[in-house]
């Protein structure tokens, strides 16, 4: 079992138990890992607290989480930037889930900052920014915030502080960022959480339906265009990669995160071990990388583009231009490859 420090519980506890205002934050574009365990989090951060807890993400929720707890209560900045702003500035305590710095929350960095709260993390990614956060739950062995926040609170209050509701927000999590336990799931800790996760009388079946059954038509014919016209497998080395205009995603009407999941296809051929996908936005190109065998695609999106996240799956920002970002990745792929 990964160590949680007793001192760092005994802090977070007091806390908790004396805020009188609480923000609860996650990274822009979240996930399932991002819902859960913010989702999860304030459920039971409100049964030990009578602060005043506001939740918040930098944008828009994905509408494929509605179905858990809470869902509705998260205030999105891009539509309450004032009032996200203003939590965070009035909050004696700021938690904040599945991030490692500041700049992952896009526009609520600058109030993240500056604000004089006190800054707890809940993280499995590497490279905390420890200046920022004075209490840092934050181990890269966890498969998922979603699991680290529900060992977190389990030692913290209790199992019983794990209700039905919490527990499906804190499976969902780990459900996504390990791919359905197909991936980051070495250690027998996430097996024993999600376990315990299942024993709360939760629906496993169902969560899975929601998560992974749920396209729409035009996302499944989407796919189908992206298959036959938009990827690319490079003969020279074992990398493949989707590219999509901002005309094609227009065509087809899809958004975003219509195509979360879609670069996993890549790596289900046997050849390939890194796989790309590149959208165009308006003023930028948005990246997500993976990889099998022992190519580190955190590293590789880092340097270049700043990018970063986890060894198997990572992701960047291209300031350059969509024709030109593609270039750069593929001449960088096959130097990194030969
Ligand atoms: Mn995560």
């Amino acid at each position: 079992m990964i160590e949680l420090k007793d001192s760092d519980i005994v802090v977070f506890r007091s806390l908790i138990e004396g805020a009188k205002s609480i923000a609860l934050v996650s990274h822009t574009n979240a996930d399932g890992d991002a819902m859960g365990s913010l989702l999860g989090t304030r459920r039971v951060v409100e049964a030990h607290s009578k602060a005043k807890i506001t939740m918040m993400l930098p944008s828009p929720r994905p509408k494929v989480f509605a179905y858990l707890p809470g869902y509705d209560d998260i205030l999105e900045d891009s539509e309450n930037h004032d009032e996200c702003c203003k939590a965070l500035m009035v909050a004696d305590l700021i938690i904040a889930v599945d991030l490692n710095n500041a700049s992952r929350v896009d526009n609520l960095g600058q109030a993240l900052v500056e604000s004089k709260a006190h800054k707890v993390l809940i993280d499995h990614h590497h490279s905390p920014d420890s200046e920022l956060f004075h209490v840092l739950f934050s181990i890269p062995e966890f498969s998922s915030a979603c699991e680290l926040t529900y060992w977190l609170f389990a030692r913290m209050y209790g199992e019983d502080a794990i209700d039905r509701d919490t527990a499906r927000c804190l499976y969902s999590g780990i459900c996504t960022d390990t791919g359905f336990f197909a991936y980051s799931c070495e250690s027998p800790s996430v097996y024993e959480a999600a376990g315990r996760l299942v024993a709360r009388d939760i629906d496993p079946a169902g969560i899975h339906d929601e998560i992974s059954n749920c396209f729409s038509i035009a996302r499944m014919r989407f796919y189908g265009f992206a298959l036959s016209e938009r990827l690319v497998i490079m003969d020279d080395v074992k990398a493949a990669y989707f590219f999509f205009s901002l005309d094609d995603q227009r065509k087809f009407g899809v958004e975003p995160q219509d195509m979360e999941g879609l670069v996993n296809y890549t790596l289900m051929m046997k050849e390939i071990e890194v796989g790309v996908l590149m959208r165009e936005e308006p003023t930028r190109v948005k990246l997500s990388f993976r990889a099998k065998g022992d190519f580190d695609v955190s590293t590789f999106a880092n340097k270049l583009f700043g990018g970063g996240g986890h060894t198997k799956a990572a992701g960047a920002t291209s300031s350059m231009g969509f024709e030109e970002t593609r270039e750069f990745v593929e001449q960088k792929l096959r130097e990194a490859l030969a």
